[in-house]
């Protein structure tokens, strides 16, 4: 944990209990600040009375005496409306700020601790903050990795010698961080998100922004220029340190992917670094993206590419991102649970060819209409949960569909059809583009079951084997 010692001898309240709030209040109260605590919801109450944080309704919090109000980055700050207790934190004149910004002034990069490297974008951000921590650690750092990612930056180590903080920041966090002044900030791309909570896409931009705004002095910010938004960033920060990235165009400076090599291009001359087709761990397009811009990210602290390289090949990926997690004989399973909607379920389709695909769970807005480019690739889609019916109407006449309701009749059924097929290397892929509440608690659940399943085949096709 790294006690906030800027709120020594003052008042502090934490809104929201979630684990980044409980992080807050526990970090506050070792730095001897004098902590307030709330949630909407009994039960993280109960959770933050077992971690020892005292809680008050906001109600009755000391208004007059407050020095700021700490709010979790899923509590509404603007829209589609601020929370009441942000309402009343104005009416106070209160400040209100998240769990990073009091990280980021406990690690005041001026004063030189530790360096902070902070990735935002909309998609790809948790691999390219995995990825670079993966490779500052393989090169001799001490990476302390969290954020959004999952662990809450407080409860990260406090700097040592070789420490280099590398956080996830979402828009949410974002808001909430006026003083996060990265010494290396990443952005990855821009696509629409989290609408409801920022009003419009370009308010969501102007958040994503001001991150790379707000890079130290002299500090680097690392940009995916493949998209329209990213891409207007980019231009706006003429005049800061920068390295465009992209996959497709060639660069005259910056890093760049073309046909799956990776390329950087500096003082008009252009090095050819890697195949990027060699990381196996980290496959598809937009994986070479997040290698490229992690690739970026790590410049200022390695300057051995192949040493960087060296650790981007061992990577072992993250969980329930287009994670192999079996074979049988021939047959792939990859557990892609992550992909909650269409646009990610489209990065781990276009990765593998004769695809048996377990899809559905929670439909959301546009379903996998907009996936038929892919269809070709799949032998057969196994439909599941809530969105099945729907599913299926989209499916039908494109392809061979099955209705299987749960995920264990899904991958059961896969298994077998992908084993008797005539394809050379198939893949069972559960990318569900889909939510996973109407049938396990989230994503990671979801993924662990199809491992389970998975483990569950795999042992008894070895127990089968002569
Ligand atoms: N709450 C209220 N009233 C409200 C809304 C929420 O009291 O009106 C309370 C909830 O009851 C809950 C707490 O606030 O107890 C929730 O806090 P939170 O959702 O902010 O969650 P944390 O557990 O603190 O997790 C946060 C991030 N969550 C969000 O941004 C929504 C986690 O990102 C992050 O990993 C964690 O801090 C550690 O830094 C998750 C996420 O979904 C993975 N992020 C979004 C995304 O990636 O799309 C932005």
């Amino acid at each position: 944990m790294i006690p906030v010692s800027s709120f020594q001898g003052k008042t502090a309240a934490v809104f929201g209990l979630g684990s980044s709030g409980i992080a807050a209040a526990s970090a506050l109260a070792a730095g001897g600040a004098s902590v307030y605590a709330w949630d909407d919801r009994e039960a993280p109450q109960a959770a933050a009375r077992e971690a020892d944080v005292r809680t008050t309704p906001w109600r009755d919090w000391p208004w007059d005496n407050l020095d700021a109000v700490i709010l979790s980055p899923g509590v509404p700050f603007t829209h589609p409306k601020p929370h009441d207790v942000v309402l009343k934190a104005r009416e106070a004149k209160v400040e209100v700020i998240g769990d990073i910004e009091l990280f980021a002034r406990e690690i005041d990069t001026d004063a030189g601790k530790a360096p902070i490297v902070a990735v935002t974008g909309t998609n790809g951000k948790s691999t390219t903050t995995a990825l670079i921590g993966h490779i500052l650690n393989a090169c001799g750092y001490a990476a302390e990795v969290g954020g959004n990612i999952g662990l809450p930056a407080l409860e990260l180590d406090p700097p040592g010698a070789k420490t280099i903080y590398v956080l996830e920041v979402s828009s949410y966090q974002i808001d909430l961080s006026p003083g996060l002044c990265p010494d290396v900030s990443v952005l990855s791309n821009i696509t629409p998100d989290h609408i409801d909570r920022h009003g419009s896409l370009e308010n969501y931009a102007a958040v994503k922004a001001r991150l790379l705004k707000q890079t130290a002095a002299g500090g680097l910010a690392v940009i995916g220029v493949d998209d329209v938004h990213s891409a207007a960033i980019f231009t706006s920060l003429a005049g800061m340190k920068t390295t465009p990235v992209s996959v497709g165009k060639i660069l005259g400076r910056g890093v760049f992917v073309l046909d799956g090599e990776l390329y950087e291009a500096q003082s008009g001359n252009t090095v050819r670094i890697s195949d990027l087709r060699e990381a196996v761990h980290l496959p598809g397009a937009h994986n070479w993206q997040n290698i490229a811009l992690a690739f970026a990210a790590v410049r200022p602290y390695v300057k051995n590419a192949r040493a960087v390289m060296a650790a981007v090949e061992d990577f072992p990926g993250l969980p329930h991102r287009i994670e192999e997690v079996g074979h049988i004989g021939k047959v792939r399973f990859v557990n892609d649970s992550k992909a909650t909607n269409a646009d990610a379920a489209a990065k781990a389709l276009a990765c593998f060819d004769d695809i048996f695909w377990i899809v559905g769970g929670r439909p959301k807005a546009g379903g996998i209409s907009s996936l038929e480019t892919f269809f070709p690739r799949i032998r057969k889609a196994y439909l599941i949960g809530e969105a099945a019916e729907a599913f299926a109407s989209v499916l039908k006449d494109k392809g061979p569909f099955a209705l299987c309701g749960t995920l264990d009749a899904a991958t059961t059924a896969a298994a077998a059809d992908a084993a008797a097929s005539d394809a050379a290397a198939p893949t069972v892929l559960l990318s569900p583009a889909c939510a996973s509440f109407d049938q396990f608690a989230n994503f990671e659940v979801r993924g662990d079951a199809f491992r389970v399943l998975t483990g569950k085949l795999v042992a008894a096709a070895l127990r089968g084997a002569p």
